[in-house]
């Protein structure tokens, strides 16, 4: 699943806070790590109303603007950086639609959520968002590089 000829890409998730109080922290990582992506940064952090804001700017004015900003600020999240061919898109597929009721089942939002807000994960949805907001949550030095290890190595 690496052939040299593919775009290797970091995307910014991260886990809302209803995905921590509910424990589903493990559930969704392990979907990402099955599927093949490789974590490059990970961190728990209580989103301050600024950082809400900025990462959330292209929705002011949105009448679901104000609670969505509560909500991702009500409780700690768990923020990562993953980093696979195709990453940005791939976990897009991978966590499904934002509204569970488009979700297939299959997809984390699909198979973990049943409300538009409280929908489980965030997953930057272009290359420049990606960029854009893996600089809001990590520095350089957060971010790591190291090989996976193939099967001979278990
Ligand atoms: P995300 O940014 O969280 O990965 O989700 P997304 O791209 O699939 O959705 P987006 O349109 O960027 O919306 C950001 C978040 O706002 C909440 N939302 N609520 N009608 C509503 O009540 C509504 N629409 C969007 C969701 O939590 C969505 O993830
Ligand atoms: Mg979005």
């Amino acid at each position: 699943i690496r052939e040299g000829t593919q775009v290797e890409e970091r995307t910014f998730v991260y886990l809302k806070p209803n995905t921590i109080q509910r424990q589903l922290v493990g559930e969704v990582i392990r979907r990402f790590e099955r599927r093949g992506l490789k974590i490059v940064g990970m961190k728990m952090l209580w989103m301050s109303k600024e950082q809400a804001v900025e990462l959330y700017k292209e929705h002011i004015g949105k009448d679901f603007y104000e609670p969505l900003i509560k909500f991702v600020t009500s409780g700690p999240v768990v923020a990562m950086v993953l980093e696979g061919p195709h990453a940005i898109e791939l976990v897009r597929h991978t966590i499904g639609n934002t509204d569970p009721l488009k979700a297939s089942g299959g997809t984390i939002r699909g198979d973990y959520a049943i409300s538009v807000r409280k929908n489980i994960v965030h997953a930057s949805d272009s290359l420049e968002s990606a960029t854009r907001e893996i600089s809001l949550f990590f520095k350089a030095e957060e971010l790591f590089d190291y090989p996976l290890l193939l099967e001979e190595h278990f």
